[in-house]
């Protein structure tokens, strides 16, 4: 029989707030389904409900800077979500953010960063994430986490007081970035000025998704040792096809076996130290069967982090029965 294997430590965080459309808070409670949580059982890896954080603060209590919005929630929520997933890590367990927006990895890779001395973020996504409250012509929060991680854009930040908490923590040298294909303006400049790991998605056809990953691990290798993975899966990175109910689609993206891919190769490295998934929004759908396909895609794909394979799982003492 195989040996004990981390807990998931599902945190379930409501939020929507870092961006305009009402619904990514219901993402919680599609993601955590049977289906997922009996695969987890079966592959040695049981999950249990850690935390679970909703937006608190009333909308007549809401600070905005210039066109920037909901900087108070988004902020509560990210300072109580660092301290769950460094409270996981600590326990021994693999945190898993069932988002809500995309504006949850700051206080997800925040936790991840503080509870090591140096980790390594896989960033998968059709968007950089990169805007600051400056350059973001949207106002969402959502497109401007790794403005707020990285040392190096620190400088770029104005003095944001209901962000006093948290200081950046991530070298943008320990940064990679698959599935890219929707970046604004400056997101391109800060990409190549600070010489940022990233594979668009014409990289993945050029490479193909086995090339990409090896090279992946390759950067994120320090000293010879691979570093702590902290993934960070928004699932715009799918294409549509896999994934309609989202709140910024772009065609030509990954399809679900790359993401399971990526999942699989990242579990057989045994790094994966905390994964994100983020932005499935049911109520952006025209008909249920996209909230359905959306839902199983966001299923399997987290569940490949964590052995899921399309040849199928070997159960513990389960035998096929003799007449
Ligand atoms: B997501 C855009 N770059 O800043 C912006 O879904 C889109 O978390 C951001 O990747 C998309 O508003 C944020 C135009
Ligand atoms: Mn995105
Ligand atoms: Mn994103
Ligand atoms: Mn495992």
């Amino acid at each position: 029989s195989q040996k004990a294997q981390k807990k998931v430590a599902l945190i379930h965080a409501k939020f929507s707030r870092g961006q305009g459309k009402p619904g990514t808070e219901l993402g919680p409670n599609y993601l955590k389904n049977k289906f997922l949580v009996s695969n987890l059982e079966n592959l040695n890896h049981p999950a249990v409900d850690y935390a679970d954080l909703e937006e608190d603060v009333p909308a007549h209590e809401e600070v905005h800077y210039n066109h920037n919005r909901n900087l108070l929630s988004t902020s509560r929520i990210n300072q109580k979500l660092s301290k769950a997933v460094q409270n996981a890590i600590s326990e021994g367990h693999v945190p898993v953010l069932l988002g809500g927006d995309h504006s949850l990895a700051i206080g997800s890779v925040h936790g991840t960063a503080n509870a090591f001395s140096q980790i390594g973020l896989i960033w998968v996504d059709a968007h950089a994430d990169m805007n600051t409250p400056l350059t973001s012509s949207s106002g969402n929060l959502h497109g401007q986490p790794l403005s707020f991680l990285l040392y190096e854009l620190d400088k770029y930040l104005p003095k944001l007081e209901q962000f006093d908490w948290l200081r950046p923590c991530l070298s943008a040298r320990n940064l990679v970035y698959i599935g890219l294909r929707d970046l604004d303006p400056e997101e391109t400049i800060l990409i190549e000025k600070y010489k940022i790991k990233a594979f668009s998605m014409s990289d993945v056809h050029r490479l193909g998704i086995h090339q990409v990953m090896k090279e992946t691990f390759e950067h994120l290798t320090v000293n010879g040792e691979l570093l702590p993975l902290h993934v960070s899966v928004d699932i715009d990175s799918l294409d549509p096809w896999y994934a309609p109910a989202t709140g910024t689609p772009v065609l030509g993206g990954l399809s679900l076996p790359e993401l399971m891919f990526i999942g699989n190769r990242v579990h057989e490295t045994g790094k994966l130290r905390t994964l994100d998934l983020v932005e499935v929004n049911p109520l952006l759908k025209t008909s249920d069967s996209d909230v359905d396909k959306t839902v199983f895609s966001a299923s399997r794909a987290i569940l490949s982090f964590f052995g899921y394979k399309t040849l199928g799982t070997l159960i513990d003492g389960h035998q096929v029965p003799r007449p």
